[in-house]
């Protein structure tokens, strides 16, 4: 066994040569070796007692009840990071091991996932693999070795189901960097902006959606719909403005924190340089009028300063600005209102920033077909199948150690699908059968009855979840395993 395959079978409590105080492994509750279970059966992992919470964490995490004005008047509850939205900013530095305390301040058992971290089973905080839940009133001390590097973020993994007050529906975000990678480029300014929706409320399903989609059954399942939306904290208007200068270039890093909704932002009168895609430089920076950034994914990109005024940075629909997907740019001496003018579209494409060229040919392929099957056991929301099974009884996809393998998604439904990998990167293949390469990313939106494939090297042993990343549709059955045999 090697040492890479040796460390990655052990729990950090394992490695970690230190013995604390009583004190200390009191106050830290529960987590640890438990959970690491073969991840199947959706039985939330038994918390236990983990590693011994010595002396202070390099940051510490609170998840906690908060109030945020997100508009003159208007005033969400949820829950948060330390009470802010997004939460505190993480600036780690690549392979330099951090601890993490996730302090649960709230009534509900929760966890908190690194998303995009190449981490090990028990700190990448999700449940389903076997990470302990942190049960209210706990701590849980997360010890990360970051890799890669780039714009990542950390959220809670819980799930929601129909309380549209958990999970992705919450303020529990926040960016978290890796430092020593390439530079994306000069700039004189840069910011880090992450959209979010409030307010989610039931409604049903749009009827159009059903009309399009030839396998949907007729269902009575809701689809959820919000009142408000943030750059930020801040409603469109209600923040800050960014402010500029003629000449200037200005680094956005974009995230989409929203529990369900895809976006399409512009900013009129400028263009977007996009350098990396989910944190990880593309291999063909280019310019573009729009941005597409599905759930959970990551756009850093430059804007060229040079079109003086007062624009809107915001959402290319007029429904969605007037929920307040926006931010306001102004540039110095520039004077009256934000100023939106409409942008052509034209549909998003991936392959624009990747190689045309092949990439290798894989190990093995596995082919994945989504199907909406309608609801069940009394839910809201409809369930989800992945080759005909639900999670929990699903069949695990089986790999072997340092072979690349092929996922080939197939959408069979009307909806769009941001499909995230855990504790691995992946290479975008093809999209509809036209080969690319290059694209590494950790989360692609699969549209309408398109086929995506995606490569991942299986080099870091430990159970390894897929899923969408629509909160309704990963609680609902859209999640599967990976098994290193
Ligand atoms: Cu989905």
């Amino acid at each position: 066994m090697d040492r890479r395959k040796f460390l990655a079978g052990m729990s950090t409590a394992a490695v970690a040569p230190i013995v604390c105080s009583p004190l200390g492994a009191a106050m830290q509750g529960h987590g640890g070796m438990a959970g690491m279970g073969d991840g199947q059966g959706g039985v939330k992992a038994a918390p236990t007692m983990g590693p011994p919470l010595c002396g202070k964490a390099d940051h510490t995490l609170r998840i906690e009840p908060c109030k945020l004005e997100i508009a003159p008047g208007v005033t969400v509850e949820t829950t948060a990071f330390n009470g802010q939205v997004p939460g505190p900013m993480l600036q780690l530095k690549k392979g330099v091991r951090t601890t993490i305390d996730v302090v649960n301040a709230t009534d509900v058992e929760d966890l908190t996932h690194w998303h995009g971290l190449h981490t090990d089973v028990r700190n990448d905080g999700a449940m389903e693999q076997g990470a302990p839940m942190i049960r209210p009133g706990e701590t849980f001390r997360y010890t990360l070795t970051p890799e890669p590097s780039g714009t990542r973020w950390y959220h809670t993994h819980n799930t929601a189901g129909d309380n549209l007050n958990l999970g992705g529906y919450s303020g529990q975000f926040g960016f978290l960097t890796v430092d020593g990678g390439p530079s994306l480029g000069d700039y004189d300014q840069e910011h880090y902006l992450a959209f979010h929706h409030w307010m989610p409320h039931f409604v049903p399903m749009v009827m159009q959606m059903q009309n399009i989609s030839a396998n949907r059954p007729v269902s009575t399942g809701s689809d959820v719909a919000y009142r408000h939306a943030t750059v930020n904290a801040h409603c469109l208007g209600a923040g800050e403005p960014l402010r500029v200068r003629k000449g200037q270039r200005i680094m956005l890093h974009l995230l989409n924190a929203s529990a369900t909704e895809n976006v399409v932002v512009a900013l009129p009168g400028h263009k977007f340089k996009v350098m990396a895609l989910d944190g990880n430089p593309v291999p063909n920076p280019r310019v573009v009028d729009t941005l597409s950034i599905a759930v959970a994914e990551r756009v850093d990109c430059i804007v060229e300063m040079d079109n003086p005024g007062v624009w809107i940075l915001g959402s290319t629909l007029p429904e969605v600005r007037e929920m307040g997907l926006g931010i306001v740019i102004e540039y110095a001496d520039a004077k009256g209102a934000a100023v939106w003018r409409d942008v052509p579209t034209v549909p998003w494409d991936y392959r624009q920033f990747a190689s045309d060229a092949a990439a290798p040919v894989p190990d093995g392929i596995f082919n994945l077909q989504f199907v909406d099957v309608g609801t069940k056991n009394g839910s809201m929301f409809d369930t989800w199948t992945i080759n005909g099974k639900s999670w929990p009884d699903v069949d695990p996809l089986r790999v072997e150690q340092g072979k690349r393998y092929r996922m080939l998604f197939h959408n069979l439904s009307g909806d769009q699908h941001p499909m995230h990998l855990h504790r691995h990167s992946f290479e975008v293949v093809a999209i509809d059968d036209k080969p690319m390469s290059g694209l590494i990313k950790d989360t692609v939106n699969v549209l309408p009855y398109q086929r995506v494939a995606v490569d991942f090297i299986a080099d870091k042993p430990g159970d390894t979840i897929y899923h969408c990343h629509m909160q309704l549709h990963m609680d609902h059955g859209f999640l599967g395993i990976i098994k290193y045999v």
